[in-house]
């Protein structure tokens, strides 16, 4: 099977990283391709951000064809668009680390980037009903191309504020809310002792899981194809005929 991962912010190396972690948990037989739009924000920080980020998912979907897709920031941007527009499993990297997380502790935290796309990731929460799960949001304030920029010293940024959740948020979990955290799980993980959780593998096994059953996106309800319609201006190529 081929799962696309798809980064929406422009940062290739970012890209490279994330693809890198999802190679170490990829199935035998799934090809993975890892890319990112041309057009876009080099970094997701802002439901700004993330508005223009969903565009450059939605024209990769369009544009390549796939037997599953990860949306690889945490922001999920444009994740039921996605859907409406491809029956293959569209999986977005905060959902998939949810519900992993509720898999396995009764309670995580989630350990971000800045503290305003933290109140992104609680809208999350919200939305996809774990906010029960979870005790906290907590936010290193780190940009996120600190982690492309200074890997090292963003890793020690990570792995005191995931120590302070450990010891202070009585949780059995951490999410990593970021994709470009992805290649410190692992490491995360053994430091602490305690699962920490990164969304780009999670969506990545979510995906060859729903591919193995035979499960695609329903096209009844709201996730049906978008209703035909011409489109006007710099969108006319997103023109449908009924
Ligand atoms: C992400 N931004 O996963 C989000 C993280 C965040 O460019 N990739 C980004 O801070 O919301």
């Amino acid at each position: 099977m081929k799962i696309m991962i798809i980064n929406p912010n422009t940062t290739a190396s970012m890209t490279e990283k994330m693809a890198q972690a999802a190679r170490k948990v990829a199935a035998p037989g799934t090809e993975l391709i890892a890319t990112q739009p041309a057009d876009g924000p080099v970094s997701i920080e802002s439901h700004f951000d993330e508005a223009i980020s969903a565009i450059g998912v939605l024209d990769t979907i369009r544009e390549h064809q796939a037997d599953a897709y990860v949306i690889a920031c945490f922001g999920d941007p444009g994740l039921l668009a996605a859907r409406e527009l491809t029956a293959a499993p569209v999986l977005g990297i905060a959902e998939a680390a949810f519900h992993v997380a509720s898999m396995i502790s009764t309670r995580f935290s989630v350990v971000t980037t800045l503290a305003r796309t933290g109140i992104i990731a609680e809208h999350l929460l919200d939305q996809y009903g774990f906010a029960s799960h979870c005790r906290k949001v907590r936010a290193t304030d780190l940009p996120v191309l600190a982690l492309e920029e200074d890997n090292d010293s963003a890793y020690e940024h990570l792995y005191q504020e995931c120590l302070l959740a450990q010891k202070e948020d009585q949780i059995g979990a951490i999410v990593l809310g970021c994709g470009g955290m992805a290649d410190m799980a692992e490491r995360l993980t053994e430091a602490l002792g305690m699962p920490v959780i990164d969304g780009v593998t999670a969506a990545v096994k979510f995906a060859e899981a729903l591919v193995g059953l035979n499960c695609y996106t329903s096209r009844f309800g709201d996730l049906a194809p978008p209703p035909a319609k011409p489109f006007i201006g710099r969108f006319e190529y997103l023109s449908t005929r009924a």
